[in-house]
């Protein structure tokens, strides 16, 4: 098995994860899965409507949090990006030339970006199964982005609309903007702008623990206010 990236540790079970404002948020819609694509398009559309005709894909990844956990051969399934982009989105929504940035926006609020040429990578999936299962509540259900090249805060989870804009584009992250790299490739450690990685890994493991509990307790509350889905 090969290494895991710099600063990176393994961690043995897959947590509920993410920025502690979104640990009590959920997503409100499953069914039917509804993913907008707006933006500087010609006519906006849903990938979902479509999303049948295309090939569904396996693969199994490793998943890097920036906060420096790591977890080994997660097996999802769903639809690669690229055939996305190419089957559905160019023909559908015809994005403008001048359009190489992706704002991924989720259901709970939670966003974060992308360019497109890193978007279009082969392993980039609009993912709807893990581990022969339907995505749960807890990892993005009913459907999430997963880019194993980048951190975990890419990966956006409870995807609603994906909006097409001008490569300089200015958008809110939903995090303090330090915290968000334009690319957050882990293999360059780009784990944010201003402060190198090696600093940051400092920062960020003490608050594992604490996160990962925040995002169990909020989660075992959905659970007993719906006792179904979760
Ligand atoms: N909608 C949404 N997506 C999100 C987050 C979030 O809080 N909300 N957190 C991000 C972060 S920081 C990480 S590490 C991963 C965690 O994914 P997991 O909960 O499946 O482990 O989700 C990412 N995507
Ligand atoms: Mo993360």
């Amino acid at each position: 098995m090969s290494d895991l990236p710099p600063g990176q540790q393994e961690h043995a079970d897959f947590p509920r994860f993410g920025l502690t404002p979104y640990a009590s948020r959920f997503p409100r819609s499953f069914d039917p899965v509804t993913v907008t694509v707006q933006g500087d398009v010609e006519n906006s559309c849903d990938i979902f409507k479509d999303i049948s005709t295309l090939e569904r894909v396996f693969q199994t990844s490793d998943f890097h949090c920036v906060t420096t956990w790591s977890v080994r051969n997660l097996t999802w399934s769903g639809y690669r990006f690229a055939d996305v982009y190419e089957q559905i989105i160019k023909p559908q929504t015809r994005p403008d030339a001048n359009a190489g940035k992706l704002v991924f926006r989720s259901q709970d609020g939670y966003r974060t970006a992308l360019p497109l040429e890193d978007a279009l990578a082969p392993d980039v999936l609009l993912a709807d199964r893990l581990n022969d299962k339907p995505l749960c509540v807890a990892h993005g259900a009913p459907v999430r982005l997963i880019a194993p090249a980048h951190y975990g805060y890419k990966n956006v989870k409870h995807l609603k609309s994906i909006e097409f804009r001008p490569k300089d584009y200015a958008y809110r992250p939903a995090m303090f903007r330090f915290m968000d790299h334009p690319r957050a490739r882990v293999a360059h450690e780009e784990r944010g702008t201003t402060f190198p990685g090696w600093l940051l890994r400092r920062l960020y493991r003490p608050l594992i623990g604490r996160t990962q509990r925040t995002f169990r307790d909020e989660l075992e509350r959905y659970r007993q206010r719906t006792a179904d889905r979760a």
